[in-house]
């Protein structure tokens, strides 16, 4: 068999720094090489600084390792990309297509391109969002997104690149911190409880939103990737679904553990955000053809990341 050498692109963040563990642990600490735009003093194993939107930075790195898949993290997200709109299309867009171009010039076997549930807006079914929904995001990270994943599908078919993508819903983790999106409340939530103090949500408490454990959207990816050619239809991207609730409904799967703990609601411009995306996701295409299935609920989710942090605050 092939040996596969990996490349994380956006290896720090939220996803990068859990999936990157996962890698090592499928193909070995030598065959994945983990980047960012600073290095990760924790790291054990192999780590260059990469930033993507220097071409001739991520080539270097593949020429040097002998590459053969790139899952490509980096990117700015939601809330975060509102700050500041151009900035935003320029990174996500410019890192994307030196991704693609040096996977296409290097004939690389594979690439994994993480797109959101950002891609839908008010012109999509809210609830239980179908795959082929029209997509009319309304954030620039959403456009950039639905954007790539257009420019995802035609290198497939223009190039016969393999190029696969997933649309995450919000991902929640103990391992972790989620740098600059809507659903960043899913996770601060749990820290602020197991320190026991009051949570300010900037979300309405009646907010529900598609959200996914990190276990889950972690196999979600290497199952994607692991799937053969062939059964991969959506060259776009997946509807993935994990499990959708209000931030009502966490704090209430909080309460049973931590019956004194509080939230009050404190709306921001991210819940204009989040008021454009689904409650929930059709992922039946998903399941169909790689066989997806979500196994984590709310009660194990906050079972879990409860039982994680306090033995992290200890
Ligand atoms: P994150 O913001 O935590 O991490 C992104 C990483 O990319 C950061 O470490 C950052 O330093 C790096 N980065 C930014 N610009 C870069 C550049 N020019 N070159 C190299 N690295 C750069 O994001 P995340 O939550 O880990 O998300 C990873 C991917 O998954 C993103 O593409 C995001 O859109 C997508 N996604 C995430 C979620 C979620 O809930 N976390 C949901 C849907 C989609
Ligand atoms: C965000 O909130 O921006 C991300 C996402 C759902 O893409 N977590």
């Amino acid at each position: 068999m092939k040996k596969e050498i990996i490349l994380i692109i956006g290896a720090n963040g939220q996803i990068g720094s859990v999936l990157t563990k996962s890698l090592q642990e499928k193909f070995g600490v030598d065959c994945v090489v983990a980047s960012d735009l600073r290095n990760s003093p924790n790291l054990n194993g192999i780590f260059e600084v990469i930033d993507a939107t220097d071409y001739e930075q991520i080539q270097s790195v593949v020429t040097k390792y002998g590459i053969t898949q790139i899952y490509h993290l980096a990117a700015i997200l939601s809330a975060k990309g509102e700050q500041a709109p151009l900035t935003t299309w320029d990174i996500n867009m410019k890192t994307l297509f030196n991704v693609l171009e040096v996977a296409r010039l290097n004939n690389l076997d594979k690439v994994f391109y993480p797109s959101s549930i950002a891609v839908f807006g008010d012109e999509a079914d809210l609830d239980n969002t179908p795959q082929d929904a029209f997509l009319n995001p309304a954030t620039v990270y959403g456009i950039s997104k639905s954007s790539g994943e257009n420019w995802a599908q035609y290198y497939f078919l223009r190039y016969g690149l393999d190029v696969r993508s997933l649309r995450y819903p919000g991902i929640i983790g103990y391992q972790s911190l989620p740098g600059g999106g809507t659903t960043d409340y899913a996770v601060d939530i749990y820290h602020k409880a197991v320190l026991k103090e009051e949570f300010t949500c900037f979300l309405n408490e009646d907010c529900e939103l598609p959200m996914i454990f990190m276990e889950d959207a972690i196999r979600a990816t290497i199952e994607l990737m692991d799937a053969p050619k062939e059964s991969i239809k959506v060259r776009t991207s997946y509807n993935l679904a994990g499990v959708s609730f209000s931030p009502a409904d966490m704090a209430i799967s909080i309460q049973k553990i931590y019956p004194d703990f509080k939230i009050k609601y404190e709306a921001d411009f991210r819940q204009e955000i989040a008021s454009k995306w689904p409650n929930s996701i059709d992922d039946s295409k998903a399941k169909e053809d790689w066989n997806w299935k979500p196994e984590y609920d709310l009660e194990a989710i906050t079972n879990t990341m409860i039982e994680k942090l306090t033995g992290q605050y200890k």
